[in-house]
């Protein structure tokens, strides 16, 4: 352990091993709030029964509340003590109504878990352990209960009661004060608890279920909003009709309600009947949202409604089991938005996801299963892992099964667990059972940590007519897991002619489950290229002994548009990995594919722009044994400067081919938007006299945020004098518009330019700029930290920026504050003159006075050796 005087008092590690059924269990509940932002008042009346023969107390978890009162089946009590927060009622009877009341104050919550204040509305946010902030209640997820909620409040100021489940009944006071009751009539934990109180105007549909059950849908935001959610409510009309046609799922309550609220700690919430969403998944149009919000609106919309089975009907155990919902949900909104666009496009997208969050994560401290072993604050294992890693997973298991037996072990699973608090295991054993399939070794997915490495090595020897592939696996250590056993890797391949560019060997799923395996190919003559983990079977890196030449030629050949992605992905790696560590740089082979793909007409725009956009600065990093952000930086600019003067006409006429177009939003329009500001990008990056001027015409004239955004990017990256105008304009636009203005922060968060870390240190005391809004915490310090280059200024003073933002946020929000440690956390992956500075600054967060038990996790893991 480290040595740190200031940890938070005793925290307790929690094991998964652990688990206990609960001691009472809580089938009814009746909750009566009396709203008002300063001092709200909770009455709760809980009906508790003994769950199994045991003597132990009733405990109920409670966190910063004022207990006004405690009754045991009508009578006032007082042999109840508090330990700790959690209050204990020694109970005789195996059955008891017990009721409390309490004191909380919503305006004073800047945590933003359990009830508080936002733009004057009233909102919750209760998973994980948010509803002990409301009331005394056990506050575990394996508790399943129906609520039955009455909320009263000023009429004028919150004209608006919502809760989950249906409405019963509602009615005026004379002190002007109004009441609504909602009652669920499906158990549920209480982290699924949701109320809101607000004054605000409903977007309406209906949906029509396959059984014939009228459903009134309602998406509620300020008035002055409402035009901006049509696609929001779209995107949920879609998402409920597909989750009826591809899983036979049916939504169940007469009404679905979401509510956009502006602070928020993360996306969305997929509570009962009731989805609170940040504003920033719910409002789009086309002047102040991209292409890429719409996209991320409809996959949230489509997510949380989602859960409404892989979460609410059928939830989880314990914490531990998070990415049975959450895996389970992300493969399940992946698989929505795939079916609405382009499925190739999509998979690239959540690939680059991937690589982006999840496998630095699996190669740091943080490190863990997607079913952790244990945790001091479960708020941070919200993580990639669990999710986008989790979600993978469930991929992989979809992929062995195929679609019909995937779908019958999806229906086992929902018939059998519906209506229960399950876990990943009871998962597992559905997809065994309905999937016929044996997946003892692939459980080892749930319990190692770390990213499965790939050694794919083909030899063909010149006028034989044989081919062998060796396959090699291996995982890496991880905290707390040296050693490690061999997965079941499901990977695609197939064997390409050099010359012919025909078919060789088709496409066959091999499943390597040892850590060596050799595949012999017959009737292979002339010399093959092997394309491998197509679509991206597998969650794994893959190394090949693959020459820039066949690398080129898959990348304009191979028919698995992810395949011919990857295969330009890691020629264009190699090319900047070797320019990096050794300088060496040879830029033919990738302006050559890259040419070809921009001349092949048959492909689709939307997946050019992805080919041709180079690896990011981090993931090049990722493949450095040390990462100098300097010289990948240099290395970078230096293939775009090259691309951008060798293709000068070919990104022209790309341009061309889309400026002017009047906005649309579909799949074809959207690919068009992309690849001509792809273009515009290596024009800037090409240094031509006039970029700037286009990029400002552009700025100027476009009639959508996508290209204004994108023009604002590429003059907030250079150093013409259209850069600050154009900030200036763009600021004054929209400065009454907070999702916009995020936009205008993280664009000069993100930028990359030298005085960015100054930059970014002045925007911090910028009057807009506030840690209180998550969502603008998130646009400065969130995105200046995945700025490679310029939070690693060598000076260290990005780091001692991001380390101060965090010690001020933990005292406002800890769990957000938590979020932003991990960049710092990579210090491994730096030379020592970065990495002392980085522990350094970590050593300080720890030091900082009231650190809370989020940060201390972080932090203190991140330090460890
Ligand atoms: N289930 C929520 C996330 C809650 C995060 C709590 N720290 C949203 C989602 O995954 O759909
Ligand atoms: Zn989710």
């Amino acid at each position: 352990m480290l040595d740190v005087q200031n940890a938070p008092a005793q925290p307790t590690v929690i094991q998964r091993e652990d688990y206990r059924p609960p001691d009472w269990q809580v089938p009814d509940m009746a909750l009566d709030f009396d709203l008002d932002a300063t001092a709200t008042r909770v009455k709760a009346t809980l009906s508790v029964t003994r769950n199994g023969a045991h003597d132990r107390p009733l405990r109920l978890d409670g966190a910063g509340q004022k207990l006004l009162s405690v009754e045991v089946d009508g009578v006032a009590v007082n042999d109840w003590r508090l330990d700790g927060e959690a209050l204990v009622i020694p109970l005789s009877g195996d059955a008891h109504t017990i009721e409390t009341e309490v004191e909380i104050a919503p305006e004073r919550n800047t945590q933003l878990m359990g009830l508080y204040a936002s733009g004057g509305l009233l909102c919750t946010q209760c998973e994980a352990e948010g509803f002990r902030r409301i009331t005394y209640f056990p506050d575990r997820p394996d508790v399943l209960t129906r609520y039955k909620v009455r909320m009263t409040a000023d009429k004028a100021r919150y004209p608006i009661l919502l809760a989950n489940g249906d409405p019963i009944a509602e009615g005026d006071q004379e002190d002007g004060k109004h009441w609504a009751e909602w009652h669920d009539p499906f158990p549920k934990p209480s982290y699924l608890f949701a109320l809101v109180a607000a004054d605000l105007k409903p977007n309406r549909s209906t949906f029509t279920t396959m059984s014939g059950r009228e459903v009134a849908l309602a998406i509620w935001v300020r008035e002055r909003d409402l035009a901006k959610t049509d696609h929001a409510l779209h995107a949920l009309e879609l998402a409920m009709a597909w989750d009826e046609h591809v899983y036979g799922r049916e939504y169940d309550l007469d009404v679905f309600n979401i509510v956009a609220v502006d602070d928020f700690n993360f996306g969305a919430m997929e509570n009962k009947g009731l989805n609170i969403f940040n504003s920033r998944y719910i409002l789009a149009d086309p002047d102040t949202a991209t292409d890429l919000d719409y996209d991320a609106i409809a996959a949230v919309v489509a997510h949380e409604y989602f859960h409404n089975w892989s979460g609410d009907r059928i939830t989880c155990r314990d914490w531990f089991q998070l990415s049975l919902k959450e895996g389970f949900t992300v493969f399940r909104d992946q698989s929505f938005s795939a079916d609405q666009g382009s499925a190739a496009v999509k998979r690239i997208e959540d690939v680059r996801t991937l690589r982006a969050a999840q496998f630095p994560e699996d190669a740091g401290p943080l490190a863990h299963p997607i079913r952790p072993d244990s945790y001091l604050e479960i708020s941070n294992f919200y993580t990639a892992t669990v999710y986008n890693k989790g979600a993978e997973v469930i991929r992989m298991m979809a992929t062995i099964l195929g679609r019909d037996r995937f779908r019958r072990a999806t229906d086992l699973y929902f018939d059998r667990f519906d209506g229960t608090a399950a876990t990943c295991e009871d998962f597992v054993a559905c997809m065994e059972e309905g999937g016929e399939a044996d997946l003892a070794q692939f459980r080892l997915w749930y319990s190692q940590a770390g990213t499965p490495r790939v050694t794919a090595t083909l030899t063909h020897e010149e006028g034989s007519d044989r081919a062998t592939l060796t396959l090699e696996q291996s995982v890496p250590a991880t905290p707390g897991q040296p050693t490690k056993q061999p997965m079941v890797l499901p990977l695609r391949l197939k064997l390409f002619g050099r010359d012919s560019a025909a078919t060789l060997a088709p496409e066959r799923l091999v499943m390597l489950s040892d850590p060596r395996e050799e595949i012999v190919f017959e009737g292979i003559d002339e010399r093959p290229v092997l394309s491998i983990n197509r679509g991206f079977s597998a969650p794994v890196i893959v190394e090949t002994n693959r020459t820039p030449a066949d690398l080129a030629f898959l990348s304009a050949h191979d028919d698995d548009p992810f395949a011919r992605y990857e295969a330009m992905q890691q020629l264009m790696l190699d090319t900047l990995v070797a320019a990096a560590a050794h300088g060496r740089a040879d830029h033919a082979a990738v302006v050559g594919a890259v040419r070809n793909t921009l001349a092949d007409g048959s492909l689709d725009p939307a997946f050019v722009a992805e080919a041709v956009l180079l690896p990011s600065e981090a993931f090049i990093g990722d493949h450095m044994p040390v990462v100098d952000p300097d010289r990948v930086f240099a290395a970078r600019e230096a293939l775009r400067r090259e691309l951008g003067k060798s293709l000068a006409p070919e990104w022209r006429s790309a341009y061309d081919a889309a400026a002017g177009e009047p906005y649309a939003y579909n799949p074809a329009a959207k690919g068009r938007r992309r690849l001509k500001n792809v273009a515009l990008g290596y024009i800037a990056a090409s240094g031509a006299d006039d970029a700037a001027d286009l990029a400002f015409r552009q700025f100027e004239t476009c009639d959508n945020m996508t290209d204004r955004q994108a023009a604002l990017s590429t003059l907030a990256n250079g150093t013409s004098d259209k850069r600050i105008a154009a900030l200036d304009i763009f600021y004054n636009r929209y400065s009454d518009n907070p999702l916009v203005l995020d936009k205008w922060f993280s664009t000069q968060a993100l930028s990359t330019r030298d005085d960015t870390p100054a930059e970014v240190e002045a925007l911090a005391k910028h009057a807009d700029f506030t840690l209180a809004n998550p969502n603008r915490a998130r646009s400065l310090v969130g995105a200046f930290s995945v700025n490679q280059r310029a939070f690693h200024e060598a000076s260290g003073r990005g780091y001692r920026f991001v380390a101060d933002q965090i010690i001020a946020l933990d005292k406002l929000n800890p769990q957000t504050a938590a979020r932003m440690v991990p960049p710092l956390g990579r210090w491994r992956r730096f030379a020592e003159d970065r990495a002392a500075k980085m522990r350094a600054e970590l050593q300080r967060i720890l030091e900082s006075p009231g650190l809370s038990k989020d940060l201390f996790e972080q932090a203190s893991k991140s330090l460890e050796s």
